[in-house]
C-alpha cells in the first residue's frame, strides 16, 4: 500500500476567463454582507490548486493521518448568504455558526475522509465566496471540480432566482461531467420561507440535477448531501456496469423516506 502525504492545495492560481452571465451577489435576509475575513472561524486563506491535485489515486494518506482510497473536490457555490460556509462547518465540526454574518473572503478549502461502503474516499471542499467582487476567483476552481453543491438560501426569493445564472456560469467554467446538487438551505425557517419546496424539485428536474433541503442550523440532510455525492463519485471512479448503476436521486429520496424528513 503506499503511503505518499496528500498534497495541500497551494499552487499558483490560473487565469480567469471573463463572465458572461454572472450571478447577482445579492445577501440574504439572514446578516449583512459583511467583508471580512474568517479566521475566527478557522478558515485561512488558499491559492487555487494545481490541476490534478486531488483526482483518485492508490491508498493515501491525510495530512490529519487518515488513509483515503480515492479523493475529489467539491466546491459550495451560491449567492452571498445562504449558507455555504455554514454548511460546511456543520458537516465538518457538527457545529452550526450562529450570530453575524461574515462574509467569505476569496476561497478556502477542509478536507474530510468518509466512509462510504468499505472505500475512504477524502472530499476536498471548497468553500467559496458568493459575493459578486470575488466571482473571478472562483471562476479559476470550477475546472477541476468534480462536484458542485449549488445552494440557494429559502428564505431569499432572489437567491433562488439566481441558480439559473449560477448553472449557466457553471456549464461555462465546469467539466462536462462534473456531479452538481442543488440545496435549497435554511429549511429550519418555516415563518420566512419564500421559496416552497417544489419549487425547487421543479427547477432541478427542469435542469436534471438532484436536489434536497438542507439545514445547517438543524443539521437536516448534511450528512446526506455529502455522502450521496461522495457516493456518486465513487461509482463514477469505479466505472461499474449499466445495471448496478448508482442513482443519486434515488438514493436522496429513498434516504430521506428512510429518516421520515424532511417538510417544514
Ligand atoms: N436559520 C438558518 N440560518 C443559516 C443557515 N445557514 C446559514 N445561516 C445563516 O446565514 C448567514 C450566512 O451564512 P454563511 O454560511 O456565512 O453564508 P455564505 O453562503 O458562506 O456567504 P458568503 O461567504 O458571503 O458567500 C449567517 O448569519 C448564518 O448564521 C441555516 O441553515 N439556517
Ligand atoms: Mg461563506
Amino acid at each position: 500500500m503506499s503511503r505518499k502525504k496528500a498534497a495541500r492545495g497551494k499552487a499558483s492560481p490560473r487565469s480567469p476567463r471573463s463572465p458572461k452571465a454572472s450571478p447577482s451577489s445579492s445577501s440574504s435576509g439572514s446578516g449583512g454582507g459583511g467583508s471580512s475575513g474568517r479566521s475566527g472561524r478557522g478558515l485561512a486563506a488558499a491559492a487555487a490548486p494545481s490541476s490534478g491535485l486531488v483526482y483518485p489515486s492508490r491508498p493515501s494518506i491525510s495530512h490529519s493521518g487518515e488513509f483515503y482510497d480515492m479523493a475529489f473536490k467539491v466546491m459550495l457555490v451560491g449567492d452571498s448568504g445562504v449558507g455555504k460556509t455554514c454548511l460546511l462547518v456543520r458537516f465538518k465540526d457538527g457545529a452550526f455558526l450562529a450570530g453575524s454574518f461574515i462574509s467569505t473572503v476569496g476561497i478556502d478549502f477542509r478536507n474530510k475522509v468518509m466512509s462510504i461502503d468499505t472505500t475512504k474516499v477524502k472530499l476536498q471542499i471548497w468553500d467559496t465566496a458568493g459575493q459578486e467582487r470575488f466571482r473571478s476567483v472562483t471562476h479559476a476552481y470550477y475546472r477541476d471540480a468534480h462536484a458542485l453543491l449549488l445552494l440557494y438560501d429559502v428564505t431569499n426569493k432572489s437567491s433562488f432566482d439566481n441558480i439559473r445564472a449560477w448553472l449557466t456560469e457553471i456549464h461555462e467554467y465546469a467539466q462536462q461531467d462534473v456531479v452538481v446538487m442543488l440545496l435549497g438551505n435554511k429549511a429550519d425557517s418555516t415563518h420566512e420561507r419564500e421559496v416552497k419546496r417544489e419549487e425547487g424539485e421543479k427547477l432541478a428536474k427542469e435542469f436534471g440535477v438532484p436536489f434536497m433541503e438542507t439545514s445547517a442550523k438543524s443539521g437536516l440532510n448534511v450528512e446526506l448531501a455529502f455522502t450521496a455525492v461522495a457516493k456518486e463519485l465513487k461509482h463514477r471512479t469505479m466505472k461499474e456496469p449499466e445495471e448496478s448503476k448508482f442513482q443519486l436521486q434515488e438514493y436522496v429520496d429513498k434516504e430521506m423516506r428512510t429518516v421520515g424528513c424532511c417538510s417544514s
